[in-house]
């Protein structure tokens, strides 16, 4: 961490897209404004032939205020020059839910474990972010080995995101839910 400016975050080098895809759950969260997934929160990344990244999400939320359920989302991945940046399109299986277009940038993984996501939303005029989210994803829906944990540790430093995060449990909330809605 020496300023955080978005310019200057560090991402995943040499990032492979066949090795990160499958299935990831959120660990723990760093909320953005107005924030929408709140935990069980679980994305299946796929590559296609063509290697085109898409994916689908699922969490638990609470919409118009006091309904709960369990939010089947879709993303889409548009390349940039860096490998382990893309922009993600995503919406809703229902018109109620978020959707949008948003940065998606790998931070950090070793593709068997761990992975650290990241988003800036908006910066501020002097370059550092004003609306981030960010995810830190395992590959076992019970935690991180104390081994990632220490390397998930270092990279929030560097996102200037320590202490900003909060646990994500995973109860089961979305497979008891399945097919309710
Ligand atoms: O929870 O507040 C929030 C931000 C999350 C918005 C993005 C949800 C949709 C994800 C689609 C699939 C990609 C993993």
């Amino acid at each position: 961490q020496d300023n955080c400016l978005v310019s200057n975050i560090k991402v995943m080098q040499n990032f492979n897209r066949h090795r990160y895809a499958g299935t990831w759950y959120a660990v723990a969260k760093k909320d953005p404004v107005g924030l929408f997934l709140l935990d069980n929160i679980k994305a299946n990344y796929v590559i296609s032939e063509d290697g085109v990244m898409t994916a689908t999400a699922e969490g638990r939320v609470i919409i118009l205020n006091n309904w709960e359920l369990c939010a089947e989302m879709f993303g889409t991945f548009e390349d940039t020059v860096d490998p382990a940046k893309f922009k993600m399109k995503y919406w809703g299986a229902a018109a109620v839910l978020q959707q949008g277009l948003d940065n998606h940038w790998v931070i950090d993984t070793d593709y068997d474990n761990y992975a650290i996501h990241y988003s800036c939303r908006e910066q501020n005029w002097d370059g550092t972010c004003l609306d981030s989210y960010s995810f830190i994803f395992s590959r076992d829906p019970n935690g991180l080995t104390p081994e990632s944990q220490r390397i998930v540790r270092k990279k929030q430093d560097e996102l200037c995101l320590v202490g900003k995060y909060r646990r994500v449990a995973q109860d089961g909330f979305c497979s008891k839910y399945r097919g309710q809605y």
